[in-house]
């Protein structure tokens, strides 16, 4: 998502940026360009018409125009303007003032919301929660199976009555479970239909009465581009919604909704859906995602990505090699398991500035990776430490060793002295510290 309109920012402002001093009439064409590109990602009409206003009167003043760099002052002005689009500050979830705290996800058919409720769960659950899963889809038996299947899956509780129970008494029942097991949060899944009517609102309400939540959050697919905007603002004149989830956002979709969606609405997006696994979520931040429309990179959701998976005393050491440009294919190897560990690649390599071409492609898949590690478990510790030693016969033992063509060891080999040559020329330190996993064969 993103890539389109993101191209595009970017060569507006690379126009910018090349001509040195600007007239108003280079605003206006640059803002035009702006307009356009955000049209066609399918953003909201106000919502561009707002921000192109906004950017613009901010871009015309003196200060701007006359400073040294105006076309950097008009990136950060863009920047910040897409923050405040996008709600500003970061909109965590409410507690109630007495546990067990209740979040109803809403929404229609389909768009992710028992999918999310476990997403949620098991979010709060690794913040140190303890959350109960409860299916209020009383009208299918499979919503419920579905849900029980991913609590039993995380380890999460879920409580649910047999299909044809009322709301209310589920309701009543899900809060005595609660109280009992010491939940401090109970995430409700709610049943979807496929387009917005009384009987689902009233229902919906009812369950908003028994339960008193402190959330209510709507699902919504961001996929469905302008149509998820017009789905939010009915949903909110109906139960006041506190939050909106995002689904989908890993689509192709070209990220219109996710634009829109707050400035028309007025809710806070809350949280992200990014795939279909369950920890493929994600709290929502508004500057993450305009620095990553603005083609800055994600740093800070990568780096705290890495952290997670990443042990300090493992990161010290390596910054060290990095510096001192002594990585070594043992290094390479432990960074490439650690890069595993983050989950999908593409997914990470989209969040850094400049990388998807810095790295000119990345292996694509569970395969390409299980045989670069072949072949350095393949090599000799002395080999892994002075990769310069590895001749014709060495490569052949190497090659029968991890069940690859010697080629391949030379395209790893060629790849691993590049970002070698990378370090050396400073670029890697500049990036996160364990970036370098990323840059080997294709
Ligand atoms: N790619 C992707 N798929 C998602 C995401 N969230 C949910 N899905 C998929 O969307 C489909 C529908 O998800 P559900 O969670 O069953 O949706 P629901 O709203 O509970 O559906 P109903 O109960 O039928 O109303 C499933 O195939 C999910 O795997 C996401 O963030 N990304
Ligand atoms: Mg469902």
């Amino acid at each position: 998502m993103f890539e389109i309109l993101s191209d595009k920012l970017g060569k507006v402002f690379r126009g910018l940026s090349s001509k040195g001093r600007l007239s108003e009439k280079d605003i206006d064409d640059a803002l035009r360009q702006v307009r356009l590109a955000l049209l066609e990602a399918d953003v909201n009409f106000r919502v561009v018409k707002d921000f192109t206003a906004r950017v613009r009167e901010r871009s015309l003043c003196a200060e701007v125009l006359d400073s040294l760099t105006p076309a950097q002052q008009i990136i950060k002005i863009v920047n910040e303007e897409l923050i405040a689009t996008l709600g500003g500050e970061p909109s965590h979830l409410a507690p109630s003032a007495r546990p067990p705290s209740v979040a109803i996800l809403v929404g229609l058919q389909g768009c992710g919301k028992t999918t999310t409720a476990a997403k949620l769960a098991l979010h709060l659950k690794h913040s140190g929660q303890h959350p109960l899963l409860v299916a209020a889809d009383n009208r299918r038996p499979a919503a419920i199976d579905q849900l029980a299947t991913l609590g039993k899956q995380f380890d999460i509780p879920v409580y649910s009555e047999a299909p044809g129970a009322t709301s209310k008494d589920t309701c009543a029942h899900a809060l005595t479970k609660a109280k009992r097991l010491a939940a401090t949060w109970v995430i409700v899944d709610t049943a979807g239909r496929l387009h917005i009517d009384e009987a689902m609102m009233e229902q919906l309400a009812q369950v908003k009465r028994e339960l008193k939540p402190s959330e209510v959050l709507l699902v919504v697919d961001a996929m469905t581009g302008q149509d998820a905007v017009r789905i939010a603002e009915e949903f909110h004149s109906r139960l006041s919604l506190t939050g909106l989830i995002l689904t989908k956002m890993d689509g192709d979709a070209r990220g219109g909704a996710a634009l829109s969606i707050r400035w028309v609405s007025q809710v806070p997006i809350k949280f992200i859906g990014i795939g279909e696994r369950v920890d493929a979520f994600e709290p929502f931040y508004p500057d993450r995602l305009a620095s990553r429309i603005l083609g800055m990179g994600d740093m800070l959701t990568f780096i705290e990505k890495a952290e997670e998976s990443f042990d300090e005393q493992q990161a010290k050491e390596l910054e060290r090699k990095v510096r001192t440009a002594s990585l070594n294919l043992d290094d390479f190897l432990s960074q490439l398991r650690m890069v595993k560990k983050m989950g999908p690649l593409g997914q990470l390599v989209e969040m850094l500035p400049g990388l998807p071409q810095l790295a000119g492609g990345l292996p694509d898949g569970e395969e390409q990776l299980k045989k670069v590690e072949a072949i350095i478990l393949s090599m000799t510790p002395e080999e892994r430490h002075n990769p310069s030693i590895i001749d014709g016969s060495r490569r052949r033992r190497i090659a029968r060793g991890s069940g690859v063509k010697p080629q391949d060891i030379n395209q790893l080999l060629n790849q691993f002295r590049q970002m070698q040559r990378l370090m050396k020329m400073g670029i890697m330190g500049k990036l996160p510290k364990n970036l370098m996993g990323m840059f080997y064969s294709r």
